[in-house]
């Protein structure tokens, strides 16, 4: 993959990404529907969700990200533990093969909003970009969903992520 394509292909996915948060396509990557929850005052993490569709012959690597709301953006897996729901930063990014379509969605895989700088409240639409380690920086647009939506636009979870015990998972 030659330098220039990123720059280019980000260029048009400027212009193809409205205020409004829907499908982003960067190179052979298609992203689907950013979103994050409401969550309750004085939090300072937050999740984010999406999926990534490669469409291309190789493989490209989630490695990071930004969100407007907040400090830092690392990639975690949350995963059972003896029956103790763990998170930890995942290690040199989110592999996503030609073919795959990797889902962020809570008690998987999810983006970590971290040192968050204010509450964020349904309905709102909060601009943040993707990393990858080949396609680059992507502008993406995540939408707030209700504090106890389990994916986009409708449900609800036993589990509440924004008031899981984060601390230990965030210590480097
Ligand atoms: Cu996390």
């Amino acid at each position: 993959m030659t330098k220039h394509l990123p720059v280019a292909l980000f260029a048009l996915s400027l212009l193809a990404a409205p205020a409004s948060a829907q499908d982003v396509q960067a190179g052979p990557l298609k992203i689907g529907h950013p979103w994050s929850r409401a969550t309750p005052n004085g939090a300072k993490v937050a999740g984010g969700y999406l999926s990534v569709t490669n469409t291309g012959s190789e493989p490209d690597t989630l490695i990071g990200g930004s969100f407007d709301e907040a400090g830092k953006v690392e990639v975690h897996q949350m995963s059972m533990e003896g029956g103790v729901m763990k998170m930890a930063p995942v290690e040199g990014g989110l592999v996503i093969k030609p073919g795959e379509t990797v889902t962020l969605k809570p008690g998987g895989y999810h983006l970590m909003f971290m040192d968050l700088k204010q509450q964020l409240k349904k309905g709102e639409i909060v601009k943040g970009t993707l990393s990858f380690a080949k396609a680059g920086a992507v502008p993406v647009s995540f939408t707030v969903e209700g504090i106890a939506a389990k994916e986009p636009g409708q449900g609800a979870m036993k589990m509440d992520h924004g008031s899981m015990e984060h601390g230990d998972g965030h210590k480097h």
